[in-house]
């Protein structure tokens, strides 16, 4: 069996990160170990959260697993904290990469515009930089935008504007950038590939609900994730990973009581499983 290690929180109530991330890519096979990056009560779109700090803690746990000689087929790093967390995980790439572990950032730290609570423009200047180590990067356009340092665009860009923002993300140093959630396409999002040593690109295109819902861009890493792990390529896995955020989001809607933090991946399982497995 695959195993791979997820680095980001944990929000006790939220549906994002870590509670996403374990279950997901375990039902898809694939052993997930876990470093948390932080303890928080709730994601940070709720009032008034509570914030542990795990950062002193990772250096401790990476000597343990150097030391119990564990390897990785993959490291996926998502919500990091601050810019020394940023730098411990660019010293654990280098160490992992020597073994040819898989390394994916999601530069999980903005949407709709603007950055999540307590992200600075200088802490996208370090992600960027950590976006360079990595062999896929898989940002929405507001963190692309963040990492780039340019204005974010909401609508009416064309293909060539989201072609040049892939080559700038590449240029960074990521082998392979996928970016979600474009708006290219009335009523529809895509998802876009680029890889820069085939200097290939991919679309992908599905249904825009008309609501947006947190974690949604976890959900997405964790199925890539999964499906690389399962010898899909980029472009299955990414393929397979939006269908199965639209899935989850109407699986929210059809409920009677949906919540408004997260969505119901939960009961999209079967879904997502026989996808994996047809
Ligand atoms: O889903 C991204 C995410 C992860 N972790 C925390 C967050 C968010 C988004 O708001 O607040 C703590």
């Amino acid at each position: 069996m695959k195993r791979i290690v997820t680095i980001q929180d944990i929000s006790g109530v939220g549906k994002c990160s870590l509670t996403v991330a374990l279950p997901i890519i375990s039902a898809m096979g694939v052993e997930t170990s876990v470093l948390p990056t932080a303890v928080l009560s709730t994601h940070t779109a709720f009032k008034d959260f509570t914030f542990r700090d795990l950062t002193s803690d990772i250096q401790p746990i990476l000597k343990h697993w150097k030391d119990q000689k564990f390897t990785f087929d993959a490291i996926y790093t998502g919500y990091l904290g601050s810019k020394e967390q940023i730098d411990l995980m660019s010293n654990m790439f280098d160490y992992y990469k020597k073994q040819g572990t898989l390394i994916l950032v999601d530069p999980c730290m903005a949407d709709n515009g603007s950055l999540y609570p307590g992200f600075t423009k200088g802490f996208a200047h370090e992600m960027a930089g950590l976006c360079g180590k990595a062999d896929i990067i898989v940002p929405n356009m507001t963190e692309a935008s963040y990492l780039l340092d340019i204005p974010y665009v909401e609508n009416g860009y064309d293909e060539a504007y989201v072609k040049d923002i892939l080559q700038k993300l590449a240029a960074l140093g990521a082998k392979k950038v996928a970016i979600k959630g474009i708006t290219l396409k009335e009523g529809l999002y895509g998802v876009y590939s680029y890889d820069s040593t085939t200097k290939e690109y991919t679309s992908y295109y599905h249904k825009r609900l008309q609501q947006n819902f947190h974690g949604t861009g976890d959900i997405f890493a964790s199925v890539v994730v999964g499906a690389l792990m399962k010898d899909y390529t980029l472009e299955k896995a990414l393929s397979l990973a939006a269908d199965y955020v639209v899935e989850s989001i109407e699986e929210t809607l059809k409920s009677d009581n949906p919540n408004w933090y997260g969505v119901n991946f939960e009961t999209a399982f079967p879904y997502l499983l026989k996808r994996l497995y047809q």
